[in-house]
């Protein structure tokens, strides 16, 4: 239960209690890591300071991924509190909601741009300002999905996104390799939280797997949250570059 005694991690991504971000969080907290939490605006401020509070020694920043600024002014932060960096969750993706339903031909130029912004290029954009703190080396992990690798129902633009994730991931480790900084990602198998009320008959999508995956259930949070904090922690360390599936096995089957 020390594996990330002394290592400073930013969680980014956390809306509510059902957020991967939050269950990433607690498998860190539970490891000894000490804790940075990001809010996207006002709006989810006063829920992520309620459930951070639960986490003791952890501290609250604003940072809405969009804004090259507000990633500059959080990188200073990071710097003045904890001066060293070790490792970075990313759990963050937004398309409209017009894009997850229906045809991906029609994906507007703004949705694919803005989905893509958000759910691919924040992973870099962040990356980028946060690697300079990682002077011990570190590690830095992302969240995504089955939808990138094959066309699924109503995740649309989104998959494409994932996609673009995915290999942001491969050239980031290859990068940033040279630092002992490795960069992987899950997938994880669909669960229900806010971002997945976005997409249509998500009920079904869970039904699917519960009759499917190997395991015959869905993914629940702790168990991406656990599998994450391995690969922040030094048990991962001959892994980069590479997305683990944590998904009951879902995606092995036909
Ligand atoms: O089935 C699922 N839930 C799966 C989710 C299966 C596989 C992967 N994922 C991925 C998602 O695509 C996402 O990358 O996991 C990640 C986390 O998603 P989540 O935990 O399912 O969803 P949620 O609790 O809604 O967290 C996503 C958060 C946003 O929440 P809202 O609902 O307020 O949009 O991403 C954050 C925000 O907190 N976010 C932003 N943060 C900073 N700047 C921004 C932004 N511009 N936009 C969204």
């Amino acid at each position: 239960s020390n594996l990330l005694a002394g290592k400073n991690i930013l969680i980014m991504g956390v809306a509510n209690d059902r957020s991967i971000a939050w269950a990433i969080a607690q498998s860190c907290a539970a490891q000894g890591a000490r804790l940075a939490f990001t809010y996207e605006s006002e709006r989810v401020e006063e829920r992520v300071r309620k459930l951070a509070e639960a986490i003791p020694g952890s501290i609250v920043l604003p940072c809405n991924v969009t804004v090259d600024a507000e990633i500059e002014t959080l990188a200073a932060s990071l710097r003045e509190h904890f001066g060293v960096l070790h490792g970075y969750a990313h759990s963050i993706a937004f398309a409209k909601g017009e894009e997850l339903e229906g045809m991906f031909v029609d994906t507007s130029r703004d949705g694919f741009a803005l989905a893509h912004d958000i759910s691919a290029y924040s992973l870099v954009a962040v990356t980028k300002r946060i690697y300079p703190l990682m002077t011990e080396g570190g590690s830095i992990m992302t969240m995504t999905y089955l939808g990138s690798e094959r066309a699924m129902k109503n995740y649309n633009v989104m998959g494409v996104a994932k996609a673009a994730l995915e290999a942001s991931v491969r050239y980031l480790a290859a990068d940033l390799g040279q630092y002992n900084i490795r960069v992987n990602g899950v997938s994880a198998g669909p669960i229900r939280t806010l971002a997945a009320k976005g997409i249509k008959d998500f009920n079904s999508i869970l039904r699917q797997v519960e009759e499917r995956a190997p395991l015959r259930r869905t993914t629940e949070t702790a168990e991406v949250g656990d599998t994450a904090m391995f690969l922040l922690s030094p048990l991962a360390r001959g892994i980069t570059g590479e997305v683990i599936y944590v998904d009951g096995g879902f995606n092995i089957v036909g």
